[in-house]
């Protein structure tokens, strides 16, 4: 590039455009963070850190315990593509601008909005997208410096179709069930890059080794896509439970006075391998439990393996990691399977940031993913874009005391919810009028909805307030 004035060079330089010189040629001179981004699909808080006792993730245990831990972050709509395109672009989903997941480049290209990866490629960053980052790889390639890498194609298509992309390695398995999907587990006996995510983690530190010598800040998101059903796993990490040990539901039932149209996901009875009906017994329960958490170890395993590049490359001092899962997950809860409502346990995620040089912590106000861009650039010392809907964290990150939001707002198909701290409120928008309200004090697991109760006239009131508040910012 060419340049006309010596004020240019300053605009440009002050844009981050150019690379300040420096006297070495470490990434680690460099004043402005990097951002190691890591978005892990269908992962509900079932970590260590956030209490979970079966589980084996010493990987995000350890990132946790040098990070802040969100303990009550929402996603703002429970389903994977358009909570991801929420959560990049800061906007809510709403009626006309819902982020179906097939739609999400076509609703963030239509809004004309700068996506947070964007954002920080316009101030100098090199951008990279590793894995499933945006739902498809085609999704926004104008956020990225690189195009976007997986090792499939998408063209629109659910990679577990037709096993097209080796997702199932165990010549034993079965390769079309029903709807046309393999069966929803598989324990290969095989290296961590046989299936797909161990390449994501493999191409994620070669790209930090390159970065790491380059002189421009990186933003890098490395998108993994287990636990996400198929549930296959390398069998060792199968092999770190007891299948006989693993405690189910102890609420497999709908909640007393549940609205008749929530419902749970089709995606694991689709791909049941039976003909003949979905199980729900014990040891069905058991068996699900298990490739989930043989799935989370084994993206754990992965999480390690770049943190440990991140450390012995020299990057942990000037290096923001973030960690998210894009929504919650049932595991047999309200014999409820997966994502696809808003109850608590497919609308709460995970959310861990290690901002360098911050003490551990954990929170517990309440957040939401639109508050994730924001506080991306705040932490990164970069403007907020005027479009963003959600609000920076940190502050509550730099003053635990300090309050954040009365309430944040999730959200699947027509049913829209407010969480309070106490609370969580949903109404459906279209068709039969219905709404559920827990009293999360009392009924953490949520099995009595308690919105027909005179006793909780007041608060469905004022939940229902909460959120005609917000409806009225839905066509400004
Ligand atoms: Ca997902």
């Amino acid at each position: 590039m060419k340049l006309k004035s010596p004020s240019q060079f300053l605009l440009l330089l002050l844009l981050g455009q150019f690379a300040i010189p420096t006297s070495s040629a470490s990434n680690t001179a460099i004043t402005k963070p990097n951002v190691l981004f890591i978005a892990i699909d269908d992962l509900r808080p079932e970590i260590g850190c956030y209490g979970s006792k079966q589980i084996e993730t010493p990987n995000l245990d350890r990132l946790a315990g040098n990070g802040t831990l969100f303990l009550n972050a929402y996603c703002n709509v429970a389903v994977c593509g358009a909570s991801r395109a929420s959560l990049m672009t800061s906007l809510r989903p709403i009626p006309n601008r819902r982020f179906t997941s097939y739609t999400s480049r076509a609703d963030a290209d239509a809004s004309g909005i700068v996506t947070l990866p964007e954002h920080f490629k316009t101030f100098g960053y090199h951008t990279l997208s590793n894995g499933k980052v945006f739902h498809m790889r085609e999704d926004s390639p104008q956020s990225w410096s690189e195009e976007a890498w997986r090792t499939y194609g998408s063209n629109g298509q659910e990679p577990q179709l037709y096993n097209k992309y080796d997702m199932w390695l165990d010549p034993g398995s079965a390769r079309l069930v029903n709807n046309k999907r393999g069966p929803f587990y598989e324990a290969a006996d095989v290296a961590d890059n046989a299936y797909y995510d161990g390449r994501v983690c493999d191409k994620t530190i070669d790209d930090l080794k390159r970065l790491a010598k380059g002189n421009q800040p990186f933003f890098l998101a490395c998108g993994f896509w287990r636990p996400h059903l198929p549930f296959n796993a390398p069998k060792k990490y199968w092999d770190l439970y007891d299948r006989k040990k693993i405690e189910i539901a102890a609420n497999r039932h709908l909640p007393k006075d549940a609205p008749k149209g929530l419902r749970g996901s089709n995606e694991l009875k689709n791909q049941y391998a039976a003909n003949d009906g979905f199980p729900d017994d014990e040891e069905f329960h058991r068996l699900a439990r298990h490739g989930y958490f043989a799935c989370v170890s084994y993206i754990d395993a992965q999480v390690g393996k770049i943190m440990e590049t991140l450390e012995e490359l020299g990057l942990n001092d000037n290096t923001i990691v973030i960690v998210w899962g894009d929504h919650g997950f049932h595991l047999g809860e309200h014999n409820l399977w997966g994502k696809h409502n808003t109850m608590k346990h497919s609308v709460r995620a995970p959310l861990i940031i290690r901002q360098p040089g911050k003490e551990a912590q954990r929170l517990d106000q309440i957040v939401e993913f639109v508050d994730v861009y924001p506080t991306l650039c705040d932490l990164a010392s970069l403007p907020i874009p005027t479009h963003c809907e959600g609000k920076s964290i940190k502050p509550i990150m730099t003053d635990p005391s300090a309050a954040h939001k009365e309430a944040v707002f999730t959200s699947f198909g027509s049913v829209y919810s407010v969480k309070t701290k106490n609370f969580l409120y949903s109404e459906w928008v279209a068709g039969p009028p219905a709404r559920m309200l827990y009293d999360h004090r009392k009924d953490p697991e949520e099995n009595v909805n308690v919105a027909e109760s005179a006793e909780y006239t007041e608060e469905v009131n004022r939940h229902h307030e909460i959120f005609e508040d917000l409806r009225k910012t839905w066509n400004p």
